[in-house]
């Protein structure tokens, strides 16, 4: 007989998530990804000035928050076919690399790793001997007896007070938490380091926007931040070389703790290297302009059908037809309706028009949309790109996947291999690659700026002219969630139709009209659940996809009804 679980909400994410699976013999035979809220923000933007469209979509989210301002300004200017000065590009990659390290960061220590380490266990880790393990590990300052002690004490104190917050409905002692106590000490302590860390990452997004989360200094054709090293008044070099500072400090973690806590935690737990592939398409877009075009980019990105590194097709610009033409959505389990047909539709041509009618298991159950790419069903997010980059033959993602394999391997004692990267575990991993990929992009960024700089070029801006006439443009990015694209249609210099088509909602997506199901969903078949009552397991699957629900929906509900009371961690 099968059980029936709803999780609702599930909570370490962004937004109102609601899961529910069915599981039969201990095993996820069908399951359903629900988006529960509902906001307005393709709306809000139709006859605005697409000049504000970044400050608006902006506001889509305050997790990713650069991103949609920057996939904003990317299609209003590709409408436009507007140029965009070198300086602005790597201020905004500079950008855009600092909040992606600060977003990893805080998805696995923060977010994710509390469905892996124990935190009661980690009261009774021996502190000597989780430094013992951490180091044979890395040599990360944070590692030594003393900060194991530390962190033990800090968490000790914390929890003789009785009031244990965030941490009251954990599942400690599930069976399926299985690491060591020392192990537990060892993540438990960069956990709490982890939180000081990510602050740095985030200084350098709020010292260049200006402010964090939301930043300020972008404007289509360019960047606001007016370089002069005469004055104290603009970008200087006195700050630039404190973002310096802060990327040398964040290195040592990033490369040291955070690459060997995944590289330890997947080894041990390496049967969840078979659980959670799910949908193997994988796409992702190139990333990090270098030129004013948008036509070379410092980190590649594509296509990989049916999880075959072999058949990757390159997506090499911003012009790219094959992704322009390739990406639509699907309402037919979705609470909207479609004018005309219900066939799915390409953004130009995105209509947002709501439909609400409860729950229905084989009809609309979401706020999101069902996004296909070339027809198909598409994963994104960290192991899309990690994939893409890969089969792309860039060189420091191979460098850094390389690394943590052969780190799980030995930790493991067995060669892991890298098939093992479709599953669960795979897509903790290569978020923990692509930060480690990402920190190098930072440095080099960094130092592209300071090098154009010092060659006399302090150019940041090229004003905008909106002819009279109807154009399109589309505007990507490779978000810490994986692949977004914003989709403009503007005419007389206002916006006609703007729509947004973000990683989570790839991901979080329904079933489409073809009746297939959702990355999210396709993930969780198969998946063991010891115990209904505690799903910790379905939690693992859908946290390794660092769900963003208000992204997913880019839509409130009006009535603010409450939802559901539950006690989940
Ligand atoms: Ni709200 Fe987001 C990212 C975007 S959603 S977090 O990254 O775009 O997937
Ligand atoms: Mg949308």
């Amino acid at each position: 007989m099968s059980t029936r679980i709803t999780i609702d909400p599930i909570t370490r994410i962004e937004g109102h998530l609601r899961i529910d699976v069915e599981v039969d013999q201990g095993k996820v035979t069908k399951a359903w990804s629900s988006g529960q809220m509902w906001r307005g923000i393709e709306l809000i933007l139709q006859g605005r000035d697409p000049r504000d469209a970044w400050a608006i979509t902006q506001r889509i989210c305050g997790v990713c928050t650069t991103v949609h301002a920057m996939t904003s300004v990317r299609a209003v200017e590709n409408a436009l076919k507007l140029p965009v000065p070198k300086n602005a590009q790597y201020i905004r990659n500079i950008i855009m690399a600092a909040h992606a390290v600060h977003d990893h960061i805080v998805h696995f220590y923060h977010l994710a790793a509390l469905d892996w380490v124990d935190i009661v266990s980690a009261l009774s880790g021996d502190a000597a001997g989780a430094a013992t393990l951490a180091e044979s590990l890395s040599d990360y300052q944070g590692n030594s007896r003393v900060a194991m002690q530390a962190a033990k004490d800090r968490l000790t104190t914390f929890v003789q007070t009785g009031q244990l917050g965030i941490y009251a409905s954990g599942y400690w002692g599930h069976p399926a938490m299985t690491l060591p106590a020392e192990a537990n000490l060892m993540a438990a302590a960069h956990y709490l380091q982890a939180l000081e860390v990510q602050r740095k990452a985030n200084k350098i997004v709020a010292i260049l926007g200006s402010k964090t989360p939301h930043i300020q200094n972008l404007t289509v054709g360019g960047v606001t931040n007016s370089i002069n090293m005469d004055s104290q008044s603009t970008l200087t070099l006195e700050k630039l070389w404190a973002i310096r500072t802060l990327i040398d400090e964040l290195g040592d973690f990033v490369h040291n703790a955070m690459m060997s806590d995944v590289a330890a935690v997947g080894a041990l737990y390496a049967p969840w290297t078979a659980i959670g592939a799910g949908v193997m398409n994988y796409l992702c877009v190139p990333d990090m302009p270098l030129n004013e075009e948008g036509t070379e980019f410092a980190l590649p990105g594509g296509w990989i059908p049916g999880g075959d590194l072999g058949a990757f097709r390159q997506i090499p610009s911003f012009n790219d037809p094959f992704f322009r033409d390739g990406v639509k959505e699907s309402v037919a389990h979705s609470w909207y309706d479609y004018a005309g047909s219900d066939k799915a539709l390409h953004p130009f041509d995105g209509q947002t028009n709501p439909n609400y009618t409860d729950f229905q298991d084989e009809g609309k159950y979401s706020w999101i949309k069902a996004p296909t790419f070339m027809g198909e069903r598409a994963q994104v997010g960290p192991l899309a790109n990690v994939l893409g980059m890969a089969a792309a033959g860039h060189e420091p993602t191979n460098r850094h996947l390389t690394k943590l394999l052969a780190q799980a391997s030995a930790v493991a004692g067995t060669e892991i291999p890298l098939a093992a990267v479709h599953s669960t575990i795979g897509r903790i991993a290569a978020r923990a690659v692509r930060c480690a990929v990402l920190h190098e992009t930072l440095l080099a960024q960094w130092t592209l700026l300071m090098e154009n700089i010092g060659s006399g070029d302090t150019r940041t801006f090229n004003r905008p002219e909106f002819p009279k006439e109807e154009i399109r443009g589309v505007g990507f990015h490779e978000a810490p969630r994986g692949t977004l694209s914003h989709w403009v249609v503007i005419e007389g210099g206002k916006i006609k139709n703007y729509q947004c088509v973000v990683p989570s909602t790839f991901n979080a997506g329904p079933r489409d009209d073809q009746g297939r199901p959702g990355p999210y969903e396709a993930s969780l078949m198969d998946t063991p659940v010891a115990d209904p009552e505690l799903p910790l397991e379905v939690l693992r699957t859908v946290h390794s996809f660092d769900p963003c629900i208000s992204c997913a929906i880019h839509m409130t509900d009006p009535e603010n009804r409450p939802i559901v009371q539950v006690k989940a961690f």
